[in-house]
């Protein structure tokens, strides 16, 4: 096995298109014969996070545990693509700092809140709106966007790249840096 491990990190609010991206990146990957394993925020609350909520001091230990797992499976030679709101900056950079230098690629989904209010695929952004649900991201609670992304996918109104599109951006990153 020929394969130096990464971590893509995708950023960005709920509705944004973190995990579309994600399952594209990973196609895109096994298709040219490289191992990549996604961490989800949502899935991974599920079972390794399922004791974690939303509080501030419980998304900073979500985000602290998915990186020290991302950092495992880099260590291993995958291509871990990790997607979380990640609402802090801090958080990030902590992530980052657990690895070598250049082995931590940021991505973020530079989509404005309107858009992913519009799109609400699980209706959440409506209950949120309703005060149904309470601290959530972009509405009632905080989301820092990052200044030192690696990359940065927009998606405006009626103009937004598809996932593909997207996805192979990250792929030119990484082709351009030597880890494809
Ligand atoms: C933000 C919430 C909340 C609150 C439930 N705030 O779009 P989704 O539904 O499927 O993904 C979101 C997911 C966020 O989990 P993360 O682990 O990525 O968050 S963090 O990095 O901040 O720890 C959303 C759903 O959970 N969800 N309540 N209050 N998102």
């Amino acid at each position: 096995l020929q394969q130096k491990g990464c971590v893509i990190w995708i950023t960005g609010l709920s509705g944004s298109g973190k995990s579309t991206v994600a399952c594209a990146l990973s196609q895109m990957l096994y298709q040219r014969g490289k191992l990549s394993y996604i961490l989800d925020g949502d899935n991974v609350r599920h079972g390794l996070n399922r004791d974690l909520g939303f509080k501030a001091e419980d998304r900073v230990e979500n985000i602290r545990r998915v990186g020290e797992v991302a950092k495992l499976f880099a260590d291993a030679g995958f291509i871990c693509i990790a997607c979380l709101i990640s609402p802090y900056r801090r958080d990030r950079a902590a992530c980052r700092a657990m690895l070598p230098s250049g082995d931590f690629v940021e991505v973020f989904m530079d989509v404005p809140l309107r858009v992913c209010e519009d799109r609400d695929p699980k209706g959440l952004y409506k209950l949120a709106r309703a005060g149904k649900i309470k601290g959530f991201t972009g509405i009632d609670d905080p989301y820092e966007p990052p200044l030192d992304a690696e990359i940065a996918l927009q998606c405006n109104t009626g103009d937004c790249s598809t996932p593909y599109d997207m996805a192979q951006k990250v792929i030119s990153y990484l082709e351009e840096k030597g880890f494809l």
